[in-house]
């Protein structure tokens, strides 16, 4: 049975982070989406509002869990017995970051292989940045998010 975990913020999650998971659910046994907690920050979702809106988006794909991790992704891996991690790719900006990223996980753990996967065209511009900053001004992200989370904005925004 073959393992990926698809890690990131999800702060909050996106149409591009989703079609990323339905892709990647195609592709493996199993999925895992794996929300990083990292108490230095300060996320706009909590951790807790993060998962529940992840699973929310994801109950009709049967082989997809939502877990939530601290510390190094590696040893988080590690740990599930992941046989890879997924990413996402947008653009030549993304590509930079990801390969500082996938180097040091190969350092970090020989055996770790990071797989990627483009960003769907629809989705190329698509970041929780942007859309928390248009949904903070009142802009429209229909379409940009599931409604699920497009609701959950426009309540943290004291909206709706
Ligand atoms: N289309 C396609 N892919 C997308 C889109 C889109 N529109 N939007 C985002 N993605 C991809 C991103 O490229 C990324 O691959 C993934 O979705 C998650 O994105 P984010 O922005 O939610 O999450 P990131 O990239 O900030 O997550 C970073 C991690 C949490 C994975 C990383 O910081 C981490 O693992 N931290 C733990 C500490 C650690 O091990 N650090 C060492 C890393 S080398």
């Amino acid at each position: 049975m073959k393992l990926a975990v698809y890690p990131g913020s999800f702060d909050p999650i996106t149409n591009g982070h989703l079609d990323i998971i339905h892709r990647g659910a195609r592709v493996f046994d199993r999925l895992v989406v794996a929300v990083l907690h990292n108490s230095q920050k300060k996320p706009l979702f909590t951790i807790e509002e993060r998962k529940q809106l992840i699973q929310d988006v994801t109950a009709d794909l049967d082989n997809v869990e939502v877990d939530v991790f601290e510390g190094l992704l590696v040893h988080y891996v590690h740990n599930r017995q992941a046989d890879a991690i997924i990413r996402g790719l947008r653009a030549i900006s993304d590509f930079e970051y990801e390969l500082q990223f996938a180097s040091m996980m190969r350092k970090l753990d020989g055996k770790v292989e990071t797989l990627f996967m483009m960003t769907n065209n629809q989705y190329s511009f698509l970041s929780s940045r942007i859309v928390k900053e248009v949904a903070q001004y009142g802009g429209d992200i229909n379409g940009l998010v599931p409604p699920v989370v497009e609701q959950a904005l426009k309540e943290k925004y004291g909206y709706s």
